[in-house]
């Protein structure tokens, strides 16, 4: 039988059919669809989060999952107005000029997204420029770079140090990933902040953004 803890556990193995069937059942049955999001599908990935950071659970894995609960959101978005589900805030995310790398920047953007953040991925290739207009269109709290190639790390800097000429206001936080990069890379350029995997970036934004826990 359908109910929270089992919507959970099958948010954590990907089952995507079991998952979209056991939505249906318990909001066809009457229970409310915040606490199917809440208690079912985020719990679920509140699961993946620490088995994913351990190395229990690998990223396509993960994606399956993330799959899994945005199916269940899906499903549960015509029953819910926007109003019922705050954002944290808003992340405007992009893989820096030049790189196609694409993996690790969706995989933030989904577990900012299922964590219950709006996300705007810009996708990959994305110019100082493009981050700058992103800025006036989307009104974001964080903006996300990603660089998988020691050859565009160098356009992280340019497009910070871009951002931060054009006069960005300060309240916009800058944060930065990816394979070549490190913490030390991320002082030296000024971010905001860094973190190295995708779980870590979802309490990096909750910090910058003070986010209550
Ligand atoms: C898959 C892959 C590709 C795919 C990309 C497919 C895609 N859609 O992304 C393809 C085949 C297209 C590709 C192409 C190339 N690749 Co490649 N690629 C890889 C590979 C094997 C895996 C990258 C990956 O997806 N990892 C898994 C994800 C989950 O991890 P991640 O990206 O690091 O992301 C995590 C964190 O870094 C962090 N993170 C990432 N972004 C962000 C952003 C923010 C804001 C935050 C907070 C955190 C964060 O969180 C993520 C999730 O945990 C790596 C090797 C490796 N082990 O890294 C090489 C690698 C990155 N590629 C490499 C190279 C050289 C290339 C090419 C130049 C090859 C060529 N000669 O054509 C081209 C470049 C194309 C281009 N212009 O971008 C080199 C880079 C070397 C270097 N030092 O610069 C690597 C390291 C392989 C190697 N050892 O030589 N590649």
């Amino acid at each position: 039988m359908a109910n929270l803890d089992s919507i959970a556990q099958n948010v954590l193995n990907g089952n995507i059919k079991k998952v979209s069937d056991q939505v249906n059942e318990l909001v066809n049955g009457g229970t409310d669809p915040i606490e199917i999001i809440n208690n079912g599908l985020i719990q679920g990935m509140n699961l993946v989060t620490p088995l994913f950071k351990s190395g229990e659970m690998f990223v396509p894995e993960v994606m399956r999952s993330a799959k899994a609960m945005n199916t269940g959101m899906n499903l549960l978005k015509k029953y819910i107005s926007d109003e019922d589900i705050p954002s944290k805030g808003k992340v405007v995310i992009g893989t820096v000029e030049g790189d196609l790398h694409d993996i690790g920047k969706n995989l933030v953007g989904m577990m900012l997204e299922t964590s219950g953040y709006t996300v705007i991925d810009l996708g990959v290739d994305v110019k100082k420029e493009n981050f700058l207009d992103s800025i006036s269109k989307y009104n974001p709290d964080i903006i996300g770079m990603s660089s998988l190639l020691t050859t565009t790390m160098i356009k992280i800097k340019d497009s910070i140090e871009y951002l931060k000429n054009k006069g960005i206001p300060d309240q916009i936080k800058i944060i930065i990933g990816g394979a070549p990069v490190s913490q030390k890379f991320a002082d030296e350029v000024k971010a905001d902040g860094y973190s190295e995997d995708a779980s870590s970036a979802v309490a990096l934004c909750d910090s910058l953004l003070a986010v209550a826990k």
